[in-house]
């Protein structure tokens, strides 16, 4: 039979279909939005979620809701397998957005030639939550970074001479790896651009199996062709709005600084995070005097991003590192030059609590 335009009390069919579409939208906007509230800590992207949910409940007219019978819905109640196993929160949003948008168009077909406001409402917010559900992934990527490298002790970065076999370096990576390191940095200053990538490029494999985060040292090209988790700049690379520029909104950019007021531009810039060094004399960057502790103890009281002590730190000194302040270190020769890298990171892991 010919479906015929009609009323929406007329049909209650459709009145039913229109309210279990209507709740379906405003719940799934919901769940949405209290993640951007609670887990996110992001205002904005609340504000048209809420604006959403608002507008569809005034359009959730008396005869739909009178309509409703759950009793006699034969579907009421189903979940389907994946509901059971989502349990990262993207996935979560992800569903719920699919689940929005297609509650938005069911609503927009059926309540075309009935309800035209309410369809011209569901088409409205369908086409908004598009850009809107980009925005928050961005938002989501971003935080996961950010939450490891918070979670984040130890910093390991790759020999920087490269007078050293890949196959040595990447082995001494994965040990390191799996003895709990999280977060790498490929700082690598000679040698032919082909072999830096595909150090990089083994590097980010080695990473993603071990669920730690990549940096890139002072190569922006790179850090994109590997999708590493962020890049590593020095106080005479590009500025960080144009390294935030090349790498997009989600990605970390950190910052190496020596002294006072570079810490203080770094935050100001928006680092992500910082390198506070280097605090000892250090074979790796013979030519820079240290900075010693004191440095240490003015980025604790001024720092209010995460920051990694750098600069000739082993087992031996750690402890006064940390005593002057440091939270979080980052090393070369103390585990890339360690006879057994593995007992190396290990015991800085344990020294760092
Ligand atoms: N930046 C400041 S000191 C340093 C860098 C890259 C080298 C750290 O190497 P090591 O071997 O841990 O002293
Ligand atoms: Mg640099």
């Amino acid at each position: 039979m010919e479906w015929m335009p009609v009323a929406p009390s007329t049909d209650t069919r459709i009145a039913r279909l229109i309210d279990a579409n209507l709740d379906r939208a405003r719940e799934g906007l919901r769940v949405i939005e209290d993640w951007c509230r609670f887990g996110l800590d992001r205002q904005d992207l609340v504000v048209p979620l809420k604006d959403w949910r608002q507008q569809l409940g005034q359009r959730h007219a008396d005869c739909y809701r009178q309509a409703r019978s759950t009793a006699t819905d034969t579907a009421a109640g189903l979940s389907h397998p994946a509901q059971q196993t989502r349990t990262d929160s993207t996935q979560i949003l992800k569903a719920n957005a699919s689940r929005v948008q297609e509650a938005l168009r069911v609503i927009e077909e059926f309540a075309r030639s009935s309800d035209a406001e309410l369809a011209q409402t569901a088409a409205n917010v369908r086409y908004a939550l598009y850009d809107h559900e980009v925005r928050i992934l961005e938002a989501c990527g971003q935080n996961q970074r950010h939450q490891r490298l918070e979670r984040s002790r130890l910093c390991l970065i790759t020999n920087p001479d490269g007078d050293e076999a890949s196959g040595e370096m990447l082995k001494r990576v994965e040990l390191a790896l799996r003895a709990g390191v999280s977060l790498v940095q490929y700082r690598c200053k000679q040698g032919a651009d082909a072999l830096k990538l595909q150090e990089a490029r083994q590097l980010a494999e080695l990473c993603q199996a071990h669920q730690a985060l990549l940096i890139i040292n002072d190569r922006i090209d790179l850090a994109l062709l590997v999708d590493a988790d962020g890049v590593h700049l020095g106080q005479e690379d590009v500025p960080h709005s144009e390294a935030r520029q090349l790498m997009g909104p989600d990605k970390l950019i950190g910052r190496s600084t020596h002294r006072l007021d570079q810490l203080l531009v770094a935050q100001e810039q928006g680092a992500d995070y910082l390198g506070v060094g280097p605090v000892y004399a250090t074979a790796t960057k013979a030519d820079r005097k240290p900075a010693g502790l004191d440095w240490v103890r003015q980025a604790e009281h001024s720092a209010t991003v995460p920051w990694f002590a750098i600069g000739g730190i082993n087992g031996d000194n750690i402890t006064e590192v940390l005593t002057a302040g440091a939270s979080r270190v980052a090393v070369v020769s103390a585990i890339m030059g360690s006879s057994d890298p593995a007992a190396a990171a290990r015991q800085l892991l344990t020294q760092l609590g």
